[in-house]
Order: structure tokens, then C-alpha cells, then sequence
């Protein structure tokens, strides 16, 4: 055997060997840069080439290519080996577990006072009405004077609330968002002012230091008392259903004058008396009037020429009454297991 021939077997050989033995494709790629690269060792052999007899030159080119070819075969099968492991490993690694239970997609519900809120403001809307909101800490000025409440009224030791300083507060009722609305002077005005407010109440089935009001407002020439129920009777039927009556007890509020409280006939027993109204017939739902001609005067209306009729509306009282709920503070939980059943 020439030495040419001995060379190139000992290359084959040892090639076989480490490839055999091979762990990983890196490794795999290292063995095939050590035989078969521009430096590696079967090309040295070639390298060699010059000192080799011409009439040996194609035996021993045809030993190296024969070794290349078979060094190449084996390095692909290798290759294909360990890819084969590789992708098993991870399809067993991935493997998704059918059998294990699916997990819950938990949706949220809108909350009752939402539902309720939305129904009212498309009522109201319905009628052409506007819904304007405005901010939740006001002046005292807006939120008392101007509604005709001023320093030292009694209404206002009945709502005294969170002060900030002296002349800013936590807003008590919605009012002075149409107070803000009433100075801007574009008239007619039909708006429904609805949002939070605050009241230094404690918390019992049917208080909370905050709660919600819906504040509605209508300022025209030539609206009166009649308007005024027209449109309470229309809203009361749209909300409890069309065979609903209202009652309006005369009563007083500072902003309005004169000024009612209104009732509807039970929705659940029609008016006989039942547990639900406590025997009455009847249902408190809102408070109401003609807008207090002070009050048009402060906000920069003449009241000679324009005048009109507010009502505030307590939005947890309705979605209490109208969901058949007993407590308030159900509302502020938050619990989706409550929330969701409306
Ligand atoms: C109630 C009573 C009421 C008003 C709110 C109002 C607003 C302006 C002018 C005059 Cl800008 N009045 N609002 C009027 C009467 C009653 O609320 O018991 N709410 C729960």
C-alpha cells in the first residue's frame, strides 16, 4: 500500500470515528471543517499533490475524492440524525395536554348603575335632550350660591360636605354643571347633567358619602308647571312601564319655585299597597320644580323673559328600586357574582 493510500485511509477512519461519536450539530460542523475545510486534513493531502509522480497523480485524487465522498455521506446522515432528535425533543417538550380542563375566560358585566344610567340618559336624549357632564370639584360659589343656597342657609348644614378650602369643594349635587351652562347664555337649554357626588353621610343600606345624580334642566320662553309634568309622567312610564302614574307632593328645595317631590304608583303591585312599597302605593323617585327666578338671575338669565323646570334625580336610588335591590352598599362591592345578574 503506497503511503498516499495509507494517509488517506487514516483520514477516513479517524473521520468515521468522530463522526459516530458526534453529540451536537455544532460539533458536527467542527469535524467538517477539520477534514474536509480549505485547512483541513484531507486537503493537505492534495496540497501534497507536488511531490507525487504524474502517473500516480489520478490514483491518489481518486482515494481523496472517494474519501471526501464518503466523509460527506456520513457527516449528512449524522446531520439528518441528530435534526431528527432535535425536533423530537421538542415536540415531546411542547406537548399540549389535552385532558387538562380549559381555563376560564372571565368577563367583566356593566354595572347596575350603568345599565340604569344609560336607560335614563336615552329617555332623555330621546326628548332632545343633551348629556353634559363637568367637573367633580367645583367652587362653593357654583355649588351653593348661585343655586340660591348662600353662607349660613340651613340647606346647606343638611349637605355640608368635603371642603378643599375655603371657596373649593366636593360637588353636592350635579346643579352647578347647568349653572355653568346657564351663564354661557345659549338658549334653549334641554340638558341632563349626570355624575358623582359627595355628602358627609355614613354608609347605611340607602347612604354613602358618594353616590350619583342625574340633574335634568329646561330654560325656554314660556315653559311651565305643565311642561314640567308632561315630562316626568313620559319619563316615569318609559322607565317602570306605560301604566305607571305620577304624583307631585308639593314640597320645598331652595333652587325651585315652587317645588315637588314625585312619586310613582308601585310597579309591583299597581298600587294596592304591597311589602315592597310599605303598604303606600306609592314610590319616591325624584325632586323637582320651576327654576327659582334668583336663581336664573345669578346664572345671568332674566327671569322676565326665560324661565323653566330642574329635577334631580338620585341614580343608586332608581337602580335600587328598579333591580329590586335592598342594600346600596351591594353596589359598591363591586363582586361580578352581584354585578352580573343585571
Ligand atoms: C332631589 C332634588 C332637585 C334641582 C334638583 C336644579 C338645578 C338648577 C336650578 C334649579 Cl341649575 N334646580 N336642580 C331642582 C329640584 C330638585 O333635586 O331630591 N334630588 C335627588
Amino acid at each position: 500500500m503506497s503511503e498516499f493510500e495509507k494517509r488517506v485511509r487514516e483520514i477516513a477512519e479517524k473521520a468515521s470515528d468522530e463522526i459516530s461519536g458526534v453529540d451536537g450539530l455544532e460539533r458536527l460542523n467542527e469535524i467538517r471543517i477539520a477534514f474536509l475545510g480549505k485547512k483541513g486534513t484531507l486537503t493537505s493531502v492534495l496540497k501534497g499533490m507536488k511531490d507525487v509522480a504524474p502517473e500516480e497523480r489520478p490514483q491518489v485524487g481518486k482515494w481523496v475524492n472517494d474519501a471526501r465522498e464518503a466523509i460527506e455521506r456520513s457527516i449528512e446522515e449524522s446531520r439528518a440524525r441528530l435534526e431528527a432528535e432535535l425536533q423530537n425533543r421538542r415536540l415531546s417538550a411542547e406537548a399540549i395536554d389535552v385532558t387538562l380542563p380549559a381555563r376560564k375566560q372571565v368577563s367583566g358585566h356593566r354595572h347596575p348603575n350603568t345599565v340604569t344610567l344609560e336607560e335614563v340618559e336615552r329617555i332623555f336624549t330621546g326628548m332632545g335632550y343633551e348629556v353634559i357632564e363637568g367637573p367633580e370639584i367645583e367652587y362653593d360659589d357654583y355649588n351653593f350660591t348661585k343655586l340660591n343656597i348662600p353662607a349660613n342657609h340651613p340647606a346647606k348644614d343638611e349637605q355640608d360636605t368635603f371642603y378643599i378650602t375655603d371657596e373649593i369643594l366636593l360637588r353636592t349635587q350635579t346643579s352647578p354643571v347647568q349653572a355653568r351652562i346657564m351663564e354661557q347664555g345659549k338658549l334653549p337649554i334641554r340638558m341632563i347633567a349626570p355624575g358623582r357626588v359627595f355628602r358627609s353621610d355614613e354608609v347605611d343600606a340607602t347612604h354613602s358619602p358618594s353616590f350619583h345624580q342625574i340633574e335634568g334642566l329646561v330654560i325656554d320662553r314660556g315653559i311651565t308647571f305643565a311642561d314640567l309634568k308632561g315630562t316626568l309622567d313620559i319619563f316615569a312610564k318609559k322607565l317602570f312601564g306605560p301604566d305607571t302614574k305620577t304624583k307631585f307632593r308639593p314640597h320645598h328645595f331652595p333652587f325651585t319655585e315652587p317645588s315637588a317631590e314625585v312619586d310613582v304608583s308601585c310597579f309591583k303591585c299597581g298600587g294596592k299597597g304591597c311589602r315592597f312599597c310599605k303598604g303606600e302605593g306609592w314610590i319616591e323617585i325624584l325632586g323637582c320644580g320651576m327654576v327659582h327666578p334668583h336663581v336664573l338671575e345669578m346664572c345671568g338669565l332674566d327671569p322676565e323673559v326665560y324661565g323653566g323646570f330642574a329635577f334631580g334625580i338620585g341614580l343608586e336610588r332608581i337602580a335600587l328600586l328598579k333591580y329590586e335591590i335592598d342594600d346600596m352598599r351591594l353596589l359598591y362591592e363591586n363582586d361580578v357574582r352581584f354585578i352580573s345578574q343585571f
